[in-house]
Protein backbone atom coordinates (compact mmCIF):
# COMPACT_ATOMS: atom_id res chain seq x y z
CA UNK A 1 0.00 0.00 0.00
CA UNK A 2 1.67 3.33 -1.14
CA UNK A 3 1.79 6.10 2.07
CA UNK A 4 -0.89 8.50 0.59
CA UNK A 5 -3.17 5.65 0.43
CA UNK A 6 -2.45 4.62 4.03
CA UNK A 7 -2.70 8.16 5.05
CA UNK A 8 -6.06 8.49 3.61
CA UNK A 9 -7.30 5.55 5.47
CA UNK A 10 -5.89 6.57 8.59
CA UNK A 11 -7.76 9.93 8.44
CA UNK A 12 -10.93 7.97 7.45
CA UNK A 13 -10.89 5.42 10.14
CA UNK A 14 -10.24 8.43 12.87
CA UNK A 15 -12.84 10.57 11.46
CA UNK A 16 -15.29 7.57 11.75
CA UNK A 17 -14.03 6.61 15.26
CA UNK A 18 -15.04 10.16 16.05
CA UNK A 19 -18.26 11.11 14.26
CA UNK A 20 -19.58 7.50 14.53
CA UNK A 21 -20.47 7.73 10.80
CA UNK A 22 -18.84 5.53 8.05
CA UNK A 23 -15.74 7.23 5.88
CA UNK A 24 -18.13 8.19 3.45
CA UNK A 25 -20.10 10.52 5.73
CA UNK A 26 -17.65 11.62 7.44
CA UNK A 27 -16.70 14.10 4.74
CA UNK A 28 -18.94 16.74 2.62
CA UNK A 29 -18.42 17.61 -0.74
CA UNK A 30 -19.68 20.94 -2.08
CA UNK A 31 -21.15 20.93 -4.98
CA UNK A 32 -23.15 17.68 -4.47
CA UNK A 33 -26.46 19.28 -3.89
CA UNK A 34 -26.64 18.53 -0.95
CA UNK A 35 -26.47 20.26 2.75
CA UNK A 36 -24.06 17.88 5.07
CA UNK A 37 -23.15 18.33 8.31
CA UNK A 38 -19.76 16.31 8.44
CA UNK A 39 -16.32 17.77 7.54
CA UNK A 40 -16.51 20.63 7.03
CA UNK A 41 -20.31 22.05 7.88
CA UNK A 42 -21.59 23.16 4.89
CA UNK A 43 -23.45 26.70 5.19
CA UNK A 44 -24.49 29.68 2.81
CA UNK A 45 -21.12 30.53 3.82
CA UNK A 46 -18.91 28.09 2.88
CA UNK A 47 -21.27 26.13 0.53
CA UNK A 48 -23.84 28.77 -1.30
CA UNK A 49 -24.35 25.83 -4.24
CA UNK A 50 -25.67 23.41 -1.65
CA UNK A 51 -26.92 25.49 0.82
CA UNK A 52 -29.64 28.00 0.12
CA UNK A 53 -29.42 31.31 2.29
CA UNK A 54 -32.55 30.97 5.20
CA UNK A 55 -35.42 33.39 4.20
CA UNK A 56 -37.62 35.93 5.70
CA UNK A 57 -40.40 35.82 3.58
CA UNK A 58 -42.72 38.13 4.85
CA UNK A 59 -39.69 40.76 5.57
CA UNK A 60 -40.31 41.23 9.50
CA UNK A 61 -36.58 40.29 10.36
CA UNK A 62 -37.03 37.09 11.81
CA UNK A 63 -35.86 33.83 9.73
CA UNK A 64 -38.35 31.63 8.37
CA UNK A 65 -37.32 29.21 10.41
CA UNK A 66 -37.56 30.93 13.79
CA UNK A 67 -41.07 32.93 12.66
CA UNK A 68 -44.01 31.78 14.49
CA UNK A 69 -46.05 33.35 11.37
CA UNK A 70 -43.79 32.95 8.45
CA UNK A 71 -45.79 34.41 6.22
CA UNK A 72 -47.66 37.43 7.99
CA UNK A 73 -45.45 40.48 9.42
CA UNK A 74 -45.13 40.20 13.07
CA UNK A 75 -41.96 41.52 14.31
CA UNK A 76 -43.19 41.56 18.16
CA UNK A 77 -43.65 37.85 17.68
CA UNK A 78 -46.47 38.12 19.99
CA UNK A 79 -47.89 34.43 21.22
CA UNK A 80 -50.69 35.02 23.97
CA UNK A 81 -51.23 31.87 24.50
CA UNK A 82 -47.96 30.09 24.42
CA UNK A 83 -48.30 27.83 21.61
CA UNK A 84 -46.05 26.81 18.61
CA UNK A 85 -48.91 30.02 16.58
CA UNK A 86 -48.24 33.81 16.74
CA UNK A 87 -51.33 35.67 17.42
CA UNK A 88 -50.80 37.09 13.78
CA UNK A 89 -51.84 33.47 12.12
CA UNK A 90 -53.31 31.87 15.53
CA UNK A 91 -56.95 30.40 14.68
CA UNK A 92 -57.44 29.95 18.25
CA UNK A 93 -55.89 32.52 20.08
CA UNK A 94 -56.72 31.23 24.13
CA UNK A 95 -56.41 28.19 26.82
CA UNK A 96 -60.16 27.16 26.94
CA UNK A 97 -61.41 25.76 30.09
CA UNK A 98 -65.25 24.73 31.23
CA UNK A 99 -67.34 27.97 32.24
CA UNK A 100 -70.79 27.74 33.11
CA UNK A 101 -72.30 24.11 31.63
CA UNK A 102 -75.65 23.10 30.52
CA UNK A 103 -77.58 25.86 31.95
CA UNK A 104 -81.19 26.39 30.27
CA UNK A 105 -81.77 29.43 28.63
CA UNK A 106 -84.58 29.34 26.14
CA UNK A 107 -88.22 27.44 25.35
CA UNK A 108 -89.20 28.08 21.98
CA UNK A 109 -93.17 26.99 20.99
CA UNK A 110 -94.18 25.90 17.77
CA UNK A 111 -97.42 25.73 17.20
CA UNK A 112 -98.49 22.83 14.61
CA UNK A 113 -102.05 21.88 13.95
CA UNK A 114 -104.65 20.90 17.00
CA UNK A 115 -101.05 20.82 19.02
CA UNK A 116 -98.04 22.44 20.26
CA UNK A 117 -94.35 21.59 20.83
CA UNK A 118 -92.47 22.70 23.07
CA UNK A 119 -88.12 22.72 23.19
CA UNK A 120 -85.77 23.60 25.79
CA UNK A 121 -82.26 24.83 25.18
CA UNK A 122 -79.57 24.58 26.79
CA UNK A 123 -75.97 26.29 26.53
CA UNK A 124 -72.57 25.71 27.47
CA UNK A 125 -69.43 27.96 28.38
CA UNK A 126 -65.85 28.06 27.57
CA UNK A 127 -63.37 30.34 29.10
CA UNK A 128 -59.96 32.11 27.84
CA UNK A 129 -57.84 31.83 30.73
CA UNK A 130 -54.60 32.98 28.91
CA UNK A 131 -53.40 36.16 28.18
CA UNK A 132 -55.45 36.44 25.00
CA UNK A 133 -58.30 37.41 26.69
CA UNK A 134 -61.16 36.31 24.14
CA UNK A 135 -64.20 36.70 24.90
CA UNK A 136 -66.11 33.58 26.43
CA UNK A 137 -67.74 31.01 23.67
CA UNK A 138 -71.22 29.78 24.11
CA UNK A 139 -72.93 27.05 22.60
CA UNK A 140 -75.98 26.13 22.78
CA UNK A 141 -78.46 22.80 22.00
CA UNK A 142 -81.73 21.39 22.11
CA UNK A 143 -82.36 19.67 25.18
CA UNK A 144 -85.67 18.65 25.04
CA UNK A 145 -89.03 18.66 23.43
CA UNK A 146 -92.56 17.83 24.44
CA UNK A 147 -96.02 17.70 22.22
CA UNK A 148 -99.04 19.30 24.17
CA UNK A 149 -102.78 19.61 23.01
CA UNK A 150 -104.58 23.23 22.78
CA UNK A 151 -106.46 22.18 26.05
CA UNK A 152 -103.37 22.41 27.97
CA UNK A 153 -102.56 25.56 29.56
CA UNK A 154 -98.54 26.32 28.44
CA UNK A 155 -97.17 26.86 31.56
CA UNK A 156 -98.79 23.03 32.64
CA UNK A 157 -97.12 21.82 29.53
CA UNK A 158 -93.87 23.06 29.98
CA UNK A 159 -93.80 21.74 33.64
CA UNK A 160 -94.77 18.22 32.29
CA UNK A 161 -93.03 17.80 29.43
CA UNK A 162 -89.77 20.39 30.00
CA UNK A 163 -89.30 20.45 33.81
CA UNK A 164 -87.06 23.32 33.59
CA UNK A 165 -88.49 25.07 36.60
CA UNK A 166 -86.50 27.75 36.49
CA UNK A 167 -87.95 29.00 33.29
CA UNK A 168 -91.48 27.87 32.87
CA UNK A 169 -92.05 29.25 36.53
CA UNK A 170 -90.45 33.06 36.33
CA UNK A 171 -92.23 34.54 33.32
CA UNK A 172 -88.81 34.18 31.04
CA UNK A 173 -91.13 31.07 29.39
CA UNK A 174 -90.35 32.49 25.54
CA UNK A 175 -87.70 34.42 26.19
CA UNK A 176 -84.76 33.69 24.58
CA UNK A 177 -81.38 34.50 27.07
CA UNK A 178 -79.19 32.28 24.56
CA UNK A 179 -76.03 33.80 24.28
CA1 LIG B 1 -40.24 36.41 8.87
CA1 LIG C 1 -43.73 36.61 10.66
CA1 LIG D 1 -50.62 31.30 19.78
Amino acid sequence: MKLQNVAAWVCCAVAAMVFGAGPAAAFTICGNGICESGIPVETNMTCPQDCPAVGDFDGDGVLDPDDNCPFNYNATQANCDQDATGDACDPDNGIWVNGVQDEPCHIDKDTKFLYYNLELYKESQMIDISSCNSPDRWTSYRAKRGSCDFLVPEIDCCMAKIGSQSLCNTGSLWTNSCH
